[in-house]
């Protein structure tokens, strides 16, 4: 699948260096090890929906992990997910009508328009679903011969042959081994809590047969009305959610690669059950998982069922700067929860006149101290709240009698470690 076009970051003198990054498996941040390559995949839309504010502002938080690894002099390799085939896409394109394929097209197009606005750099890969069934089928395979996974029969008029991952099995694979992966590692979650949230996302604990109710879907049997590909041995059928991710990472980054990141909702069962696939299936999934907050609307979360979803392409139609909505982002530490307000993008473009008028002013001298004083609180978790802060005391304080210049120098530190365009 064709990612977004690239816009070409301005180099800047002297480097990054000490990043620290909050591990929500660890618990705590953790200094990276300065290392040449880094590799990071991040779960991508569900594109049913256009993007809203939530949406972007993880994926302007693991831009803002990109930006700062490649200021370190690393290169990075990102990888991206599209799930171009899952239960709610399939629901919502029979609800509204149209052909899912149809959908998922229209959605991604406008996805890649709002990514490109909001300057946030593009996957090395970006891949959907549907392009790698025919690499999952063989995993899938695999792990059924291992006894790690098991077809469940049918009831109720569903086919037989709905293939589940057996986490207990998978918990008890090689057990002196220090990476080894166990139920909890990712998310630290009591068992109760894990079967609330699986049920709420996705998962479906209450289906008789499996051996555990948090047993997760590896393979969906072919059923009449939905779409479905060769399975190989597993017969006819589409991948489930986690293994679609487990095996696209695994494919194009090292195992383990550095960064798995998402938005906080897909800590459990997602990335936990994800990590545990890719363990089964031979190597570990990440080095660090790292998780963006949840963004509501004026106090609320945001959802299309409360019809309060604030869309990104809906406010570049209206004429937003898309600078000011990365700035408005930006103002809001990434792992903290937040609420999108008419007043919290206010903010954003008084601040931007402010930013741009300053840059005009900005000397040699000015374009050094903003640029280290960015880099020093981008390392300490992607402060991006503290750096604004800092840049506003800066733009505060500036002689207005300054020689007026192009406004490149600080424009350029601004664009290459925050991704906003002046
Ligand atoms: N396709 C899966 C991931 S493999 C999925 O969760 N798709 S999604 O369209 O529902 O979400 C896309 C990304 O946006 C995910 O990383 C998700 O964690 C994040 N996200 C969803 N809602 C919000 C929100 N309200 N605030 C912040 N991030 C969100
Ligand atoms: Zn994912």
């Amino acid at each position: 699948m064709i990612a977004w076009n690239s816009t070409p970051v301005p180099e800047l003198d002297g480097t990054q260096s000490g990043i620290s990054l909050f591990d929500t498996a660890l618990q705590e941040s953790a200094l990276l090890v300065e290392h040449p390559e880094r590799s990071l995949y991040v779960c991508g839309i569900t594109p049913y929906d256009a993007t809203h504010l939530g949406h972007a502002s993880t994926y302007v938080a693991f831009d803002l992990l990109n930006r700062t690894w490649r200021d370190a002099g690393s290169k990075v390799s990102y990888v991206q997910n599209v799930t171009d085939v899952d239960d709610p896409l399939l629901e919502r394109a029979s609800a509204t009508g149209v052909d899912w394929r149809d959908l998922a097209t229209e959605q991604i197009a406008l996805f890649r328009e709002d990514m490109e606005a909001l300057n946030v750099l593009p996957p090395n890969r970006y891949i959907g679903a549907v392009e790698a069934i025919d690499w999952i089928v063989p995993v899938v395979e695999q792990l059924v011969e291992r006894g790690l996974a098991y077809a469940v029969p049918g009831e109720g008029g569903e086919p037989d042959g709905d293939i589940y991952f057996s986490l207990d099995a998978a918990a008890a694979l090689a057990p002196d081994d220090d990476a080894r992966w166990f139920l909890g590692q990712v998310s630290h979650l009591d068992g109760d809590t894990m079967l609330a949230l699986s049920a709420e996302r996705g998962g479906d604990p209450l289906r008789p047969h499996k051996r555990t109710a948090l047993d997760p879907l590896l393979w969906r049997a072919a059923r009449p009305g939905e779409p479905n590909w060769p399975g190989g041995s597993l017969g006819a059928g589409r991948p489930g959610w986690h293994i679609e991710c487990a095996v696209i990472a695994h494919r194009f980054l090292p195992a383990p690669f550095t960064v798995q990141g998402g938005g906080s909702d897909l800590v459990f069962p997602h990335h936990e059950m994800s990590a545990a696939h890719a363990w089964a299936a031979g190597a570990p999934l990440a080095e660090h998982y790292a998780h963006a907050g949840m963004v509501g609307y004026d106090g609320e979360k945001m959802s299309k069922s409360r019809g309060n979803l604030v869309l990104v392409s809906k406010l570049r139609q209206a004429g937003v700067d898309p600078a000011a909505i990365r700035l408005a982002i930006l103002a809001h530490h990434y792992r903290s929860d937040w609420s999108w307000t008419d007043g919290v993008l206010d903010e954003a473009v008084a601040r931007l006149a402010v930013w741009r008028d300053a840059a005009r002013h900005a000397g040699p001298q000015d374009v050094t101290t903003v640029r280290e004083g960015v880099r020093r609180h981008m390392a300490q978790d992607l402060d991006a709240p503290s750096a604004l802060n800092f840049i506003d005391a800066w733009a505060g304080s500036l002689r207005r009698d300054a020689a007026a210049t192009d406004g490149r120098g600080l424009a350029d530190v601004v664009d290459a470690l925050l991704g906003v365009r002046l």
